[in-house]
């Protein structure tokens, strides 16, 4: 068993990984995008040891998690205080780590990305971009179907 320090908490995530990644194969972090740059300095790591690790960063540029807490409604310091969007091209942060680099807009593109980084010996980074805004829209309407449903069922 593999274990971070807490079931929370956006430190050290891509640290974490980097230490699975030399004792299971293949290996692969699911990882938003803050969360990437919080801890991105661990990807020294992987160049110095030529570790083997296929990095999926879905971005939506900044926080996406606090657009479903009640904060979300405070539209004034929102973005400042909770979005925190940090318009980063991830793309540098895998050339400073010599690290494959893909970016990708669909779900094709993103399984030959995968495929690709199965291939690959080394640090593979895949940027997913999304929409936090669409995703959270998405979520309140899969929520209301549910509870339209529920609601038939139960009368
Ligand atoms: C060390 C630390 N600082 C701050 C937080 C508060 N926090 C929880 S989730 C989050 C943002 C996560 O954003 P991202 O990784 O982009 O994922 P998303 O919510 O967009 O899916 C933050 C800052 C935390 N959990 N841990």
């Amino acid at each position: 068993m593999l274990s971070n320090r807490g079931a929370n908490g956006i430190d050290g995530v891509v640290s974490s990984a980097l230490g699975a990644s030399t004792v299971l194969q293949p290996m692969y972090l699911l990882i938003g995008d803050l969360s990437f740059y919080h801890d991105m300095n661990g990807l020294l790591m992987a160049k110095k040891y030529k570790l083997n690790l296929t990095i999926v960063v879905v971005n939506n540029n900044g926080g996406g998690i606090f657009s479903f807490l009640p904060q979300s409604k405070e539209s004034k310091h929102f973005e400042t205080l909770f979005g925190t969007a940090t318009d980063l091209d991830f793309r540098y942060a895998a050339a400073l780590y010599d690290a494959n680099y893909e970016e990708v807009f669909a779900a094709e593109a993103f399984r030959d990305a995968l495929d690709k980084a199965a291939y690959h010996k080394g640090l593979d980074i895949i940027e997913v971009h999304t929409n936090r805004h669409e995703n959270k829209a998405g979520h309140d309407l899969l929520w209301q179907k549910v509870a339209d449903m529920v609601e038939r069922e139960s009368k």
